[in-house]
């Protein structure tokens, strides 16, 4: 199953969208998170299905949400750096939205930065080929890596999203804001909204409010919660 964690604008703190994430929940009742089972999936090829099953339930939420004159918000699916190598993903990703009778403009394609230094060429092409198809990209984990410039500069991605773990202990003037800072940086250059994800303190968000980091997500604000919770949130808002 799916959850979603809300994303919020630092400047009004109202709701952007949100980000799906992949749960499994046992027989027993107990809710598992990816980090149990991502690297199991990844080496056995079932992270593909379980990326196209989330994007699917996602549709689906939209397409409720649509059909009940609800308003409608972006929300961004992960994927895999193994769907880089197939042409046809953009096409199957396509073919799900027109099933549901959803617009591309409202889904947001994750993809990490390390996928960028698996294939560069086809990466590119896929990402370009998504584009044509409306949906938006966001680069995940910017940072985490060695987020070259230049790469980046090449590629034509949306939203930049940077883990704010990066801030953890940080103290203002001190040493440890410097690469968030530089990653914000950079995004300004490339003209590119920044999302600080993993943003737990009020600290954190004012400090990310004053480098002119656009949007926040993280337990500040929600932790990731089934869809009909999210849904209340959004009739609430
Ligand atoms: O790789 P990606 O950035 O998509 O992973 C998001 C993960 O981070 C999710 O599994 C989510 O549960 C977790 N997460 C979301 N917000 C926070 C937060 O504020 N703190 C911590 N430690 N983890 C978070
Ligand atoms: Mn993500």
């Amino acid at each position: 199953i799916e959850y979603y964690q809300p994303k919020y604008y630092s400047d009004t703190e109202t709701i952007v969208g949100a980000e799906a994430l992949a749960r499994w929940k046992k027989p027993d009742g107990e809710i598992i998170t990816p980090s149990r089972f991502a690297g199991l999936f990844e080496r056995n090829g079932f992270i593909r299905r379980l990326d196209f099953y989330i994007f699917e339930r996602v549709c689906k939420f939209l397409a409720d949400a649509k059909a009940n004159d609800r308003k409608v918000l972006p929300v961004s699916v992960n994927f895999s750096r193994v769907h880089m190598h197939d042409l046809h993903f953009p096409q199957r990703l396509l073919a799900l939205t027109q099933k549901y009778g959803v617009d591309p403009k409202d889904l947001e394609i994750e993809l990490t930065e390390s996928a960028f230094f698996v294939d560069t060429k086809n990466i590119n092409k896929v990402v370009d080929m998504l584009h044509g198809y409306g949906f938006s990209i966001a680069i995940d984990d910017s940072g985490s890596g060695f987020s070259s410039l230049n790469m980046l500069k090449d590629s034509n991605f949306d939203t930049l999203k940077i883990d704010a773990n990066f801030l953890d202990g940080f103290e203002r003037g001190g040493k440890v804001g410097t690469v968030v800072t530089s990653v914000m940086r950079m995004a300004k250059w490339l003209g590119i909204p920044v999302v600080a994800e993993g943003v737990e303190t009020r600290e954190q968000v004012d400090f990310l409010r004053t480098l002119g980091c656009e949007m926040i997500q993280g337990y500040y604000y929600s932790r990731p919660i089934p869809r009909e919770e999210y849904q209340m949130l959004l009739d609430r808002n």
